[in-house]
């Protein structure tokens, strides 16, 4: 016995603890991946017998999905079109998916437009569904961080400087704008006179010039300036907050979170800067820009004013909303006009034909905003576009009632979400022939085309608070939505995408590098797809 004593067995514990503390750890470790991956294929199992042995009739029904939360997510973000026209195969016109946590009711088609777009204010919600998203990058207090009579209120104020006088103010601005931009970007002339050829990245070039016209027309040259300064970096911290990703998850400790607060409250301080400035100086015209405009008119129906703040935070959605949509607008056009060097010929004849020659100079005219209404080549080269390439794939609104589905014996409860898709509508077979081709003349006078959107657009109207607009909303065509959250941006869209056309018809000829970029639809708009989405221009010298 003394021996065993005496022999030190801690040497040889200290030496085996380490192998021993893993052996009996292992298991631990390996047990966490097992608990988890047991979990799951116990969430995934009971989620498809859910499906498989449950079926609510008066719930429209569901995209089968094999993971519980995420459900559909993948293959909607991926490919929402295909996504629709694959279950609308299956399904019908009206059917349900799961979406990182929502159900996502889609009406697809004219009476999906209806459904959604001319719903009762009481039973769906822009606000719940995008609120979370929108006012972080905003601000508070406006668009969807407000009552919606507000709401309604703010677009009043907004549409007071989208007026045909500021329009015609607009239209010269512009296009010093665009020509700037042309001369000094590398993608064009790159500050060299001799430069008569190159290559332009088109979304990125258009980014640009989209924001330099709508900084420049809707919030004036102070504003402007500051974009030749790193305060053009807040602007892209700011667009990183706007994503499919905040969309699901508003708020991450993560630092792009971070950038994207940091970005609204110094942009929106600028904003309040300049506003206070015109004030001191006793320079506020309601009809000089969009500052002007809310500076002077944003009185509240009940007397309550706009604070500055909120001025500041409406001036950041507006603009956020159009920076996004004109640029992949513009984007678009480029590039299927890059294959249709016929129709940039005639373009650049409706130009000589509308604006005329100045026989001295022999230079086209300058163009201005009655030119625009006379050119019914270039508008529906814009409004071809749209159709193909609707910026927002899918709307949404949060039920809030229980809403029963016309036509149908479903009801969808409060809590799930509706969505409706025009750009889905626009692009159909059913409402428009050879809908994949991009043909501007088909909205040429005596075309069913414009038979069946002017039909929709007689139908008689209503006023919501900001002017009025069509009551009936199950046009095929409504690239700018209906109802009361539709869109005031159309008229300045016009003006903005016309003008950046005639502009590039007037000073180049152009042609795709490679075929026609694919559709991003992973973004927040549907933007083209890099790299292809390139254009090799000539100098037109004619
Ligand atoms: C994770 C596929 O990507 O595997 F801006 F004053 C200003 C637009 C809101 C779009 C939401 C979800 C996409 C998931 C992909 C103003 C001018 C507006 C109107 C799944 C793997 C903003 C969110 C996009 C869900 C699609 C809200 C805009 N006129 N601008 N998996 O707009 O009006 C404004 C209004 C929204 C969305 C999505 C996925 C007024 C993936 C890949 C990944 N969507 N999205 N505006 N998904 N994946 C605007 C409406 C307002």
């Amino acid at each position: 016995m003394g021996l065993l004593r005496s022999i030190d067995f801690s040497v040889i514990t200290d030496a085996l603890a380490p192998t021993f503390a893993f052996l009996v750890a292992l298991p631990l470790i390996a047990l966490i991946p097992l608990i988890f991956f047991t979990f799951l294929t116990l969430a995934v199992v009971i989620n498809v017998l859910s499906q498989v042995l449950f079926r609510n009739p008066h719930r429209a029904p569901v995209v089968f999905h094999f993971f519980p939360w995420i459900g559909s997510a993948v293959v909607y973000g991926m490919q929402p079109y295909d996504f629709f026209e694959a279950n609308r195969k299956k399904y019908g016109d009206v059917f349900a998916f799961v979406m990182c946590g929502r159900v996502m009711t889609v009406y697809l088609g004219p009476k999906g437009h209806e459904f959604v777009f001319n719903s009762k204010l009481q039973d769906v919600s822009a606000e719940e569904a995008y609120s979370h998203l929108t006012t972080p990058v905003f601000g508070k207090g406006v668009v969807y961080d407000c009552p919606n009579h507000r709401l309604m209120e703010q677009k009043k104020f907004a549409k007071s400087a989208l007026t045909k006088e500021a329009f015609r103010s607009y239209v010269p601005i512009i296009v010093e704008e665009v020509q700037n931009y042309l001369k000094t970007s590398p993608y064009y002339y790159d500050n060299d006179p001799k430069k008569e050829t190159g290559v332009a990245d088109v979304l990125k070039g258009q980014s640009q010039i989209t924001i330099f016209t709508a900084s420049r027309t809707l919030l004036g040259q102070e504003v402007r300036n500051k974009l030749n300064t790193d305060f053009a970096d807040l602007y892209a911290d700011l667009d990183k907050g706007f994503t499919p990703i905040n969309f699901v998850f508003p708020n991450l400790p993560l630092p792009h979170y971070k950038r994207r607060d940091n970005a609204q409250r110094i942009i929106s301080r600028t904003y309040m800067d300049v506003i206070e400035k015109r004030r001191k100086e006793d320079h506020v015209d309601s009809s000089e820009d969009l500052v002007g405009a809310l500076m002077a008119n944003a009185v509240y129906r009940d007397g309550v004013r706009m604070t500055d703040q909120e001025i500041a935070n409406l001036l950041i959605g507006i603009l956020m909303g159009g920076q996004h949509t004109s640029a992949a607008t513009s984007s678009w056009y480029l590039l299927h006009l890059g294959q249709r060097p016929d129709l940039v010929e005639e373009l650049y004849q409706e130009q000589v034909r509308v604006c005329g020659i100045d026989p001295i100079t022999k230079e086209l005219n300058p163009l201005t905003y009655d030119h625009l209404q006379e050119m019914p080549l270039l508008n529906n080269t814009i409004k071809e576009t749209l159709r193909l390439h609707s910026p927002l794939h899918s709307i949404f609104r949060k039920v809030m009632n229980p809403l029963p589905v016309p036509e149908t014996k479903y009801v969808v409860p409060r809590g799930h979400y509706v969505l409706v898709a025009p750009g889905y509508t626009m692009m159909n077979e059913k409402y428009f022939k050879h809908s994949d081709h991009f043909e501007p003349k088909r909205w040429e006078d005596s075309t069913i085309e414009k038979e069946a959107a002017a039909a929709a657009a007689t139908a008689d109207s209503v006023d919501y608070g900001f002017g009025a607009v069509s009551k009936g909303v199950s046009s095929p065509y409504l690239p700018f939505g209906g109802g009361r959250h539709r869109c005031i941006g159309e008229q300045f869209a016009y003006v903005q995408l016309g003008t950046i056309l005639a502009c590039f018809v007037r000073e180049f000829k152009w042609a795709l590098i490679d075929k026609l970029p694919e559709v991003d639809y992973e973004s927040m708009i549907t933007v083209p797809k890099g790299p292809s989405d390139k254009i090799k221009w000539i100098k037109r010298n004619y």
